[in-house]
């Protein structure tokens, strides 16, 4: 089956469910324009993330999915609102929701995590999930160690559940680069930032317009990297490097700093996650738009491709 036929969307293209960013209105508006939009729960708690989904399906009657975030402290009550809530798909990350999985395929539910690496998608794949979003080191926010381009074949190959493409995908190029790669739909976060709809601050999306191909970088220690765009608070960071600081002034530093930007517009304290594909978002458009764009783009690619053979 194609991604359309499992979810029942138009093309194969689901939206990041970035926290503080990815709010009913983008979620709505995406799974509007014909892919699956995603509300990021993050660390929100349980009635937060009730209400966005009851706004979600005011604005749309088509499907759409939660981004459940392991490490918050209401993963079990989250699972329960999207179960009570009869949300169609749910997608997860920095964490196993193995334990969820009979649960959430009795309400129908489906279940996509994001992995990073091979040895984690052979183990939920065997928990029984119905894909993978197979995620490269291009992406915003939390990162892995490969890059899209090596890790989603690598994870093709190791599962026969379908797998998703996600990091480093801004157009039609990159969805028919995905696809080669045997990934059957592509996931894309920082490119819908900057869509109409999303209700990040504006100076988050001012960010994201000004980045140049170099203005992201990796902060953090031991293996956890967060990709951000360069600022006062990644010079901070350097800083802590460069003294050897313990894990827990890391740990300090980056508390609360994906909210302040993402709500208050703080651009020079705050964490502005976003993915290398930054560097090629230059305007605010329409979650329609973009995915119109992204679909004749890829059209055209598949064309342009025939030269080669
Ligand atoms: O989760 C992400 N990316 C993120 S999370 C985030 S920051 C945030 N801040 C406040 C509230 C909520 C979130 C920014 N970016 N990516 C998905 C991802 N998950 N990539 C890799 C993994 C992952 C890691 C470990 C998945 C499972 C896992 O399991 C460990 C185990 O063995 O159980």
């Amino acid at each position: 089956m194609n991604l359309c036929e499992i979810l029942g969307i138009k093309y194969p293209i689901i939206q990041g469910g970035m926290a503080w960013i990815a709010t009913a209105e983008l979620a709505a508006a995406v799974s509007e324009a014909g892919g699956l939009g995603i509300i990021g729960a993050g660390n929100a708690p349980p009635e937060v993330v009730r209400d966005q989904i009851k706004k979600a399906q005011k604005l749309t009657n088509k499907p759409f999915g939660v981004n459940v975030y392991y490490m918050s402290p209401f993963v079990e009550d989250i699972i329960n609102v999207v179960i009570e809530e009869k949300v169609a798909v749910i997608t997860t990350g920095a964490g196993n929701p193995g334990k969820h999985i009979a649960k959430l395929k009795e309400a129908d539910i489906k279940v996509f995590p994001v992995v990073s690496s091979v040895a984690l998608a052979k183990r939920l794949a065997r928990n029984g999930v119905d894909g993978l979003i197979a995620e490269g080191m291009e992406c915003g926010g939390h990162v892995g160690e490969l890059t899209t381009m090596a890790l989603v074949p690598q994870i093709v190959d190791a599962v026969d559940i379908p797998v998703i493409a996600a990091g480093g995908v801004y157009d039609g190029r990159g969805l028919i680069a995905a696809l080669s790669l045997g990934a059957i739909g592509v996931q894309m976060g920082t490119r819908f930032v900057c869509a109409t709809e999303c209700t990040v601050h504006e100076k988050y999306k001012e960010a994201i317009l000004k980045a140049k191909d170099r203005d992201t970088v990796l902060t953090g220690y031991n293996g956890h990297h967060v990709r951000v765009i360069k600022n006062k608070l990644t010079r901070a960071f350097d800083e802590l490097v460069s003294r050897n600081a313990s894990p827990e002034e890391f740990e300090k530093l980056g508390a609360g700093k994906l909210r302040i930007a993402a709500v208050e517009g703080d651009i020079a304290m705050g964490s502005i996650m976003a993915g290398q594909i930054a560097a090629m978002v230059t305007k605010v458009q329409p979650a329609q738009q973009i995915i119109d764009e992204i679909i004749s783009e890829g059209k055209q690619t598949l064309l342009d491709l025939q030269k080669f053979f």
